[in-house]
């Protein structure tokens, strides 16, 4: 299988984030990245598409932001990474406010997500990355894996969150269609629910968004991936929602995993995208599935049974230690 990297993304250094009240070293850094390079073997450096391709998700006064958003915070005096203290919630009509901790409100919905000075390099290489290979898959590869860091699944075209500022998923879906395929499928087995890559395509009936996650009830992101979400216009029926209890094992997954691939079957798509987080594993610090290394490989199988070109990228994952086996279980799979 072709492996895309470039190791510009490990540029974003975040210090720390609010976690559960204190702030403690933050779970997404850059040494899972390593982990997963030096168990996955040979990774080649994608070339440079330039902001085109973004933009066909994220609308430009967003990246803007996020490029001077480090800068800004430092213009204004202050130590550390840039992050939000405030969050508009009544007031939602567009102001064009240029104080940084109104612009960070603006732009994100968490304090688990800071900007670093390296994160705009980081997102932007690891946009290009899942581009690379979803071109491989477009240019006739069965499958092809994007080695993106930092994540991409929880922000939305224009809020950045769960440790995510480009949704490297949802790129690589524009990409596909802009390159013309008719439907698209995101499958997102992450822990979490891909809430950003859910409301990106919410309203479109092109882009069918299925995920398997920990039930919002417990955990984050709380305000998305219930199961009465089910897409919205054009979009209706093309949201599948599949939260599970924490605790849940290979076998309870598997049902679930099942349903999710009839429906991107009954759906018709063309290529998969699949958001991949190794945080379903039992010892992941902040999660609380319990699918073990061995899972991964026969997972990854069932998926590829679909028989569709397909574009794997990496979300989350923080069990560091074994983070690299079950990335590589799990593209062993294909
Ligand atoms: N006390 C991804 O896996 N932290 N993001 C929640 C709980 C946010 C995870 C804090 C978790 C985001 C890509
Ligand atoms: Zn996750």
């Amino acid at each position: 299988m072709r492996i895309f990297f470039d190791s510009r993304q490990l540029e974003h250094d975040p210090q720390q984030e609010l976690h559960n009240g204190a702030w403690m070293a933050h779970s997404e850094h850059p040494g899972r990245t390593r982990a997963i390079v030096s168990a996955v073997g040979a990774t080649e450096t994608p070339s440079d598409r330039g902001e085109a391709p973004l933009l066909r998700v994220h609308p430009a006064d967003y990246l803007g932001f996020l490029k001077t958003a480090h800068a800004d915070w430092q213009s204004a005096g202050r130590p550390g990474n840039a992050i939000g203290y405030t969050w508009p919630v009544a007031r939602r009509r567009p102001l064009n406010l240029s104080r940084i901790d109104a612009r960070l409100g603006q732009y994100s919905y968490d304090a688990a997500t800071p900007v670093a000075a390296g994160t705009w390099t980081a997102s932007y290489w690891g946009a290009q990355t899942a581009l690379a290979a979803t071109e491989a898959v477009l240019g006739g590869e069965r499958s092809a894996f994007a080695l993106c860091r930092p994540p991409g699944h929880h922000c939305g075209a224009d809020y950045l969150g769960g440790y995510c500022y480009l949704n490297n998923a949802a790129i690589a879906a524009e990409a596909a269609l802009a390159a013309g395929k008719k439907r698209v499928a995101v499958l997102d087995v992450d822990y979490h629910h891909g809430n950003g890559t859910q409301d990106i395509f919410y309203d479109r009936g092109d882009v069918l968004f299925v995920s398997i996650h920990a039930d919002p009830a417990t955990d984050y992101p709380f305000y998305w991936g219930h199961v009465d979400e089910a897409g919205e216009g054009a979009g209706e029926g093309a949201t599948l929602n599949l939260p599970l209890p924490q605790g849940t094992d290979f076998a309870a997954y598997r049902p679930a995993l099942a349903q999710a691939l009839e429906r991107i079957a009954a759906f018709g798509a063309e290529l998969l995208i699949v958001s991949y987080g190794a945080d379903t594993f039992v010892g992941d610090p902040i999660s609380h599935f319990a699918l073990d290394t061995a899972d991964y490989p026969l997972m990854a199988r069932e998926i590829a049974s679909l028989g569709l070109p397909t574009a794997i990228v990496m979300e989350g994952g923080y069990a560091t230690d074994a983070l690299g086996a079950n990335v590589a279980a799990f593209l062993s799979g294909f």
